[in-house]
């Protein structure tokens, strides 16, 4: 069958086993697509492909059997996991893509990305992107042991909370001028995107906006074929 999916926003973290065991599920019923894309916030928290915990090696093997079935394999960085990179998603048996990233799909240029950065009216979130974006930033995390970049992530956690921007209702939502920015700059009327957890379709002058969902009660996948782009859900059993 031709189409192609998208998922985002999983927050897979150990203390929710209900949340991985839906992505096993997922996995292994849908190969029958052209690709899967996984649009950022895979994991809840991501200190770097050498972490050595469980989590991270049992999610690769679930993707890496999906994609060994047929389908390729995208994967996006969200802002709860940044520090992904290529040997974590080769290892997955997929490829990493920037953010944002142009695709072809059956004719139709669209856009994807994971949506934090058409945000922009959080000014105090915005700089903080910008710096945990930085190369040397992130190269300077990275040398540290796992056990401090545990804390720091943790303390990142707790300063989001603080900021009580971590709460799905509190997430600010995109701001429209800088959704019209990005889809001019890059020529589309689709954009594609995550992050606020406010799953749903959009449409405007310029074109149309699907929000994928995050995967707290309700499993979403937004499935594009030649004809038609739909936005599924089915609930997640806890
Ligand atoms: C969002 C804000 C955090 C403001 C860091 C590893 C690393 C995860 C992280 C977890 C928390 C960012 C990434 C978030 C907004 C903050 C702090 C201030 C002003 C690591 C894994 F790098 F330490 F290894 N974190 N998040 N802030 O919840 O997206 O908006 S966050
Ligand atoms: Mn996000």
């Amino acid at each position: 069958m031709s189409r192609t999916l998208f998922i985002s926003d999983l927050h897979l973290d150990p203390a929710r086993p209900a949340v991985t065991a839906a992505l096993a599920g997922f996995l292994q019923t849908h190969t029958n697509c052209d690709a899967l894309y996984v649009l950022g916030d895979l994991f809840e928290a991501w200190i770097g492909d050498d972490d050595d915990a469980p989590l991270a090696a049992e999610v690769a093997e679930l993707f890496h059997t999906f994609a060994a079935a047929g389908p390729d394999l995208y994967f996006m960085r969200g802002n709860r996991d940044f520090l992904l990179g290529d040997t974590w998603c080769a290892r997955a048996g997929g490829t990493l893509l920037p953010d944002p990233s142009l695709v072809d799909l059956y004719g139709t240029p669209t856009l994807l990305m994971h949506g934090d950065s058409l945000c922009t009216a959080d000014a105090s979130y915005m700089a903080f992107r910008a710096q945990v974006r930085d190369p040397a930033w992130q190269a300077d995390v990275l040398a540290r042991p796992l056990e401090e970049r545990r804390a720091l992530a943790a303390q990142l956690r707790a300063q989001s909370r603080e900021a009580s921007s971590n709460k799905p209702e509190d997430i600010l939502d995109v701001t429209p001028a800088e959704v019209e920015r990005v889809m001019r700059e890059a020529g589309v009327s689709r954009l594609v995107h995550g992050h606020t957890h406010r799953p749903g379709h959009h449409e405007f002058d310029l074109g149309e906006r699907w929000v994928l969902g995050d995967w707290e009660d309700f499993l979403w996948v937004l499935s594009v074929d030649p004809s038609s782009v739909c936005l599924e859900n089915s609930p997640i059993i806890q």
